[in-house]
């Protein structure tokens, strides 16, 4: 507190020594008898020079920057796609990088050569033409390019993905990932918001089941609720029971919902989602194959970014995005290449969401085609009905037991090990 107060009397005084000075300025030179506005002669030549010594400290910092850091420091990319979507930002750089040079020598160069002489006179050249047309088409025309070849990566990365694809979706949340791989059939299941349930269904997965649980969960909390307020013996302010009024007519309407819902359902698609594997911390993929990512966010808009395979979209409550790539570079290739033992991939956030915004993030880990069969052939087992559903059949124990066997795998023990 103190310290704060005697910086703050600091600055004031300083303020007030700064107008001082300038007052005293200001009577030397009407004592002088020149106005303040007349530079000398020599003050001029001064200011050009400075001009082109700051022009040279601007180059030397660029360079620095450049040499210390690498091109743009990014890396190779380690996704097919990655290769030409580099491609496209050198193409932008070297113009950006060429237009900086062109523009500031023009303008340091100009402010130097053309310092005030005295006897003088400026040229007076208001207008030209030529040189609108020129400084507008050019500019138009390269921006065109740009412009119309970053589209078609756009399109190429958000376009369809070939029937083989490996689907996955990535459900956003504050402040975690979670993947939900396609299972047997390649095809995810379809989903539904209101059927969100952190016990069961913390996907919000749409089937018979998943609709019926959640009515089921629905009432038992609109009863709880209802008896609260039935209650006569719990006191409870206006306020509250107001709030619980509030929340019990939203309930009510939601339950109709899914009785409608219910109704409509048609079962014989509930197998799309049965089958579907859902895995939380770290996402595996195969090298070679491609992948097309479904992205849904829970609460509010992230954004899914992916750096080393160049790609990255915003997941977007009440709607699906969608991107997909094909990985190049396994794990392990990328630690050798970058000479770095605890190198992974990583998902991350690009979007501030939230007070843990920072921490969100799911490990990547590309295999080869081997140890991704090996890894899958475990993991499949786990299936949506068999972690969440599972009826009198066998299905639990199985899943359960390849558990345990999937961390058998080195390289996903190392890595998981790496990124605690
Ligand atoms: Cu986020």
């Amino acid at each position: 507190m103190v310290t704060k107060l005697i910086t703050l009397g600091v600055i004031v005084l300083g303020v007030i020594a700064l107008a001082q000075l300038m007052r005293i300025y200001e009577l030397t030179s009407k004592l002088r008898k020149t106005g303040e506005h007349e530079i000398s002669n020599r003050d001029n030549k001064i200011n050009a020079k400075l001009w082109v010594a700051f022009m040279v400290f601007l180059y030397a910092g660029f360079f620095w920057l450049m040499l210390e850091y690498g091109w743009t420091g990014r890396g190779d990319a380690a996704s097919v796609h990655g290769a030409n979507l580099d491609w496209l930002l050198n193409l932008n750089f070297v113009i950006i990088i060429a237009v900086f040079f062109l523009t500031n020598t023009l303008l340091f160069m100009f402010s130097y050569k053309y310092v005030k002489e005295p006897g003088v006179k400026a040229f007076y050249y208001p207008h030209n033409n030529k040189l609108e047309m020129l400084w507008t088409v050019v500019p138009a025309c390269v921006l065109a390019v740009i412009i119309i070849l970053g589209l078609q990566s756009w399109t190429d990365a958000t376009g369809k993905s070939k029937p083989e694809a490996i689907r996955v979706e990535l459900f956003s949340k504050q402040f975690d990932w979670t993947a939900r791989y396609s299972g047997e059939d390649n095809t995810l299941g379809r989903h539904d918001y209101k059927l969100t349930n952190d016990e069961n269904n913390p996907l919000g997965l749409l089937t018979a089941e998943t609709i019926k649980s959640a009515i089921e969960n629905m009432e038992a909390s609109m009863d709880a609720i209802e008896s609260e307020l039935n209650n006569d013996s719990i006191m409870m302010v206006p306020k509250d029971r107001a709030s619980k009024e509030t929340d019990l007519s939203r309930k009510s309407r939601l339950i109709r919902l899914l009785h409608q819902m219910e109704g409509r359902h048609d079962a014989k698609n509930d197998n799309q989602v049965y089958d579907d594997v859902i895995q939380t911390d770290t996402l595996y993929l195969c090298k070679g194959k491609e992948y097309e990512f479904n992205f849904r966010s829970k609460d509010v808009i992230h954004s899914a970014y992916f750096p080393h395979f160049r790609a990255q979209i915003n997941t977007v409550p009440g709607m699906v995005t969608r991107f997909k790539f094909i990985p190049s570079k396994t794990t392990a290739e990328m630690r050798v290449e970058r000479m770095q033992e605890d190198f992974n991939f990583i998902l991350m956030c690009n979007k501030i969401c939230g007070g843990a915004h920072y921490k969100m993030k799911m490990m990547v880990v590309v295999m080869e085609e081997e140890d991704y069969n090996n890894w899958w052939d475990a993991k499949k087992k786990m299936t949506f009905r068999s972690t969440f559903f599972a009826s009198d059949d066998s299905e639990t124990a199985s899943g359960e037991e390849s558990m345990t066997s999937t961390d058998s795998n080195a390289l996903v023990d190392s890595t998981a090990t790496a990124m605690n």
